[in-house]
């Protein structure tokens, strides 16, 4: 049985202290995520850039544990497209989670199987409620990097292979200098 244990979240540096486990997403690791192919591929040539990274903390992936980790999303783009996670529904659909912004300026897009979608922008302290059954993907529309924590049920997973085949709705892409959502192309209903 697992005994109490603490770590902390640091607002100045928006980062896990005392993470277990990182998981690093670079843009080799993102293929077929971004809408536009050729941005893609220039960008990739030049370097594989670090996307973002997740900081967990271990905890036993059983019912009743609650798994936390920060994420950081480095700024950037992919053409218009703003750096983001690849997204995922849960594999127990009916598992909800909570996000709170910590440092940098970003936003979280959600979608549902009957086709609803939710955009919410999120700053440090925005505590966002993905609701069960909602797929999530956040993305950092600031200039520097964006953090966030997540504290969700440690025996929920990930289910990522929907996404990769549909994508999302909406995406968040940089027009005039500003984040803009527009309607996805290659969305896959
Ligand atoms: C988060 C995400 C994390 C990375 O901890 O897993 O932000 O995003 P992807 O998993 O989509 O690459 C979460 O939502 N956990 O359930
Ligand atoms: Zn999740």
């Amino acid at each position: 049985m697992l005994e109490p244990f603490k770590s902390a979240v640091d607002f100045e540096s928006g980062l896990l202290k005392e993470y277990d486990n990182k998981v690093e997403r670079r843009l080799s690791n993102l293929e077929g995520i971004f809408n536009d192919a050729p941005s893609y591929a220039q960008l990739r040539a030049e370097e594989d850039g670090m996307v973002y990274e997740v900081f967990e903390k271990e905890v036993p992936a059983n019912p009743g544990q609650l798994a936390h980790a920060v994420t950081v999303i480095y700024p950037g783009k992919v053409g218009a497209e703003y750096y983001m996670t690849k997204g995922h529904f849960h594999q127990k659909e009916p598992t909800a989670e909570l996000y709170l912004g910590v440092k940098g300026q970003g936003g979280i897009i959600m979608q549902n199987k009957e086709g609803k979608t939710s955009y919410l922008e999120m700053k440090p302290g925005s505590l966002v409620y993905v609701a069960p059954y909602w797929a999530h993907r956040t993305i950092n529309i600031g200039s520097e990097p964006f953090s966030f924590l997540a504290i969700y049920p440690a025996d929920a997973g990930h289910d990522y292979g929907t996404i990769e085949k549909i994508g999302f709705p909406k995406l968040v892409v940089e027009q005039e200098g500003k984040p803009t959502i527009i309607s996805n192309p290659r969305f896959k209903r």
